[in-house]
């Protein structure tokens, strides 16, 4: 399984969430946020986490 996760990686929230998929051996992709360039508060992550909070994973869905 791969999940995708959303997430400023200096942050401590971040840094369990990589720390927690590393130690299961989850694959996964990090798409990097950076709340000093706004990224919590643009329409497209806004359309994937509406809470505009991280860390968010998502799972790939099945086709
Ligand atoms: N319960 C929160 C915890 C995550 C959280 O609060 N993350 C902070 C950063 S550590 C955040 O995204 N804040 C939004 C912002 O700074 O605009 C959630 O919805 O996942």
């Amino acid at each position: 399984m791969t999940i995708e996760i959303f997430a400023f990686p200096p942050s401590a929230r971040a840094f369990k969430a990589l720390v927690v998929a590393n130690y299961l051996a989850i694959d996964y992709t990090l798409h990097v946020l950076d709340p000093r360039e706004g990224d919590f508060q643009k329409p497209e992550y806004a359309a994937i986490n509406p809470n505009r909070h991280m860390p968010k994973t998502l799972a790939q869905q099945k086709a």
